[in-house]
């Protein structure tokens, strides 16, 4: 017998999303004061188509693919080893929306000058939620794509920029990043792959790439030691290759299994041989990891985005929630203890927001030659600084988000933990977070001037003419002093003190620098919106934006680690 309708018991209602682009105040504001009105107004009309997917039909197509993983096939019924990987419905998709969007495309048609990285980080932002980290494939895409348009090499760029930025999804290929070995995904150096020239004078390729993301794209960028090359990261050269040639074979490789990993199932990570790929170097025959490095710091930027388009899912799902969900009386949305949970969930994500469009803008800058040698310095310092503040802030909020809907939020089909899972992949990708503090000291070394650094903040801070804000902009302008003390003294003491603190300290620059962005915006926001809530953002992240540097004995630190 069925039960019948109305004795069915009480049912929390589903959380819903609108159109992400018009429910989302901080993007909107955000694009109003910084783009130029003809600018806003000539891509406006696809931010609203993007939102609509993300928030309608994508959002349902990914709830639906939920239980998909791509899979890998070695051998077909006859023995042959094939090797195919097929992703899921949902990323096939994405792979024709993203071409179709011109995702990769935008920043190098350059149709809005320096403004174009906004304008292509916007659409990533709205698109990345829905899409179970598809923005892994896009990011290294773009990566290659900026590698091959400096590197100097026209018969590559020739051959794969065309395909990189199609906007047509037949002629659109993805590009793999092949660095990790099992030596190590962060000491690159000790890379063990060979590169030897065969009788033709074609380079091939000998090695075991640990964490090939996305094998299935059609051309990779890897590293490879050009053999008699001396060891670390110089010995190593930058390599193209195409995954298949043109009978559609495997280019000499072999895929042995998919990662078994905690999230981002959708991404077919790889473990492979290359087993004599042919490639072609792309620049040089050694300094590998400098060639690559542009690479890198596209890819950390497309982190950043995927970081805070994560926060603002769990948030809005969280909102909307919140406005539906009775307990103890009332909707939570009523409930004191709950607003206050949100806020500072919203705090943090405007904080990351700010931050992350500040770096995307000075890329924007970077690429279309308007940065100055000093400001390069600072973009050099300001990329890993962003990557790693915004991925520690996205794991952070999108545990909160999860809490929000109380065990809801740790059952699989509300589609909640997948975020949490994918999320935790921020803080690891491309550069973890000490890794990136360390990178960050070395820009400090190598150029970018922290005093330059604090100029800037005290220039955004500088905006801030709100009584209610100055305190705000003091404090970011004090953490920043503190932080360059803290990096004078201990240095002083020796680079062991310096070392176990530069995550605080990194941590320092990336929270005081999105202070400064929050207290700019506010202050824009209340002149030109009449809008307290980026005021209310501000005050809510100074009052808890800083461990500080402080003073932390290594010695100490050892004792209480390993002890
Ligand atoms: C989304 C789905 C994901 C699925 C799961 C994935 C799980 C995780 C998979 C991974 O393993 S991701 C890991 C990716 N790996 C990295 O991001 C590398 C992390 N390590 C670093 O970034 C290290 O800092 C680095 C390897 C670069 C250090 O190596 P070295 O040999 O000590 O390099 P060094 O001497 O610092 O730099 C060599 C040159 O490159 C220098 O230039 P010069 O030769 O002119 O002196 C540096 O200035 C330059 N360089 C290094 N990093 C740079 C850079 N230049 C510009 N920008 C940078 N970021």
């Amino acid at each position: 017998m069925t039960a019948r309708l109305d004795n069915m018991p009480f049912n929390q209602p589903a959380p819903a999303l609108a159109n992400q682009y018009e429910d989302d105040r901080v993007l909107r504001s955000y694009l109003r004061g910084a783009l130029p009105g003809d600018v806003l107004a000539a891509i406006e009309p696809q931010l609203q188509e993007m939102g609509e997917l993300a928030g309608g039909p994508l959002y349902g197509f990914q709830r639906a693919d939920r239980l998909n993983e791509p899979v890998h096939t070695p051998w077909d019924a006859w023995g042959n080893r094939i090797d195919q990987v097929e992703v899921t419905p949902l990323w096939r998709t994405a792979e024709q929306l993203a071409a179709r969007h011109g995702l990769i495309a935008i920043p190098y048609e350059r149709a809005h000058g320096a403004w174009s990285r906004v304008h292509q980080f916007a659409l990533v932002y709205l698109f990345t939620p829905s899409t179970d980290v598809y923005s892994c494939p896009l990011a290294m895409t773009d990566g290659a794509t900026r590698t091959l348009s400096v590197a100097g090499n026209a018969e590559l760029a020739a051959r794969a920029l065309p395909h990189l930025t199609s906007r047509d999804p037949r002629e659109f290929w993805t590009s793999g990043q092949w660095m990790t070995e099992s030596t190590g995904g962060s000491d690159v150096g000790l890379s063990e792959t060979v590169a030897r020239q065969d009788g033709e004078g074609r380079w091939r390729l000998f090695g075991r790439k640990w964490f090939t993301s996305a094998v299935t794209s059609r051309m990779a960028l890897t590293l490879a030691r050009p053999e008699g090359n001396p060891a670390g990261g110089k010995g190593l050269a930058l390599f193209y290759l195409e995954t298949r040639g043109d009978d559609g074979q495997l280019n000499h490789i072999l895929v042995h299994r998919l990662k078994d990993k905690l999230g981002t199932r959708k991404v077919p990570t790889a473990e492979l041989t290359l087993d004599g790929a042919i490639a072609t170097p792309v620049q040089g025959l050694s300094d590998g990891i400098r060639n690559i490095a542009p690479m890198l710091n596209v890819t950390r930027t497309w982190n950043s985005v995927s970081a805070v388009s994560y926060m603002r899912r769990g948030i809005a799902l969280a909102r909307d929630y919140a406005l539906k969900r009775v307990a103890f009386g009332a909707p939570l949305a009523d409930k004191a203890l709950h607003l206050d949970t949100l806020a500072g969930m919203q705090a943090e994500f405007e904080a990351a927001f700010h931050l992350t469009f500040f770096l995307v803008e000075t890329l924007g800058r970077d690429e279309t030659g308007a940065l100055s040698p000093e400001e390069k310095d600072l973009l050099r310092l300001l990329t890993p600084i962003v990557k790693l503040t915004t991925a520690k802030q996205c794991v952070a909020v999108v545990s909160e988000a999860l809490e929000c809907f109380g065990g809801a939020g740790y059952v699989e089909d509300t589609g909640l933990p997948m975020l949490l899972r994918d999320c935790q992949v921020f803080p690891i990708w491309e550069g973890t977070t000490n890794v990136l503090s360390l990178d960050a000291l070395r820009a400090v070394g190598g150029g970018a001037s922290l005093a330059a650094f604090g100029q800037q903040v005290r220039n955004l801070t500088g905006r801030a003419t709100d009584a209610r804000l100055l305190p705000a902009a003091r404090q970011a302008d004090q953490a920043l002093s503190m932080a360059s003390i803290w990096l004078e003294s201990s240095s002083v003491h020796g680079a062991d003190l310096v070392e176990a603190g530069a995550r605080r300290f990194a941590l320092a620059l990336g929270r005081a620098l999105a202070l400064a962005l929050l207290a700019r915006h506010a202050q824009r926001a209340l002149d030109d919106e009449n809008d307290q809530r980026p005021l209310a953002a501000a005050l809510r992240f100074a009052r808890h934006a800083f461990d500080g540097t402080g003073d932390h004995d290594p010695a100490l630190s050892r004792l209480l680690a390993l002890g």
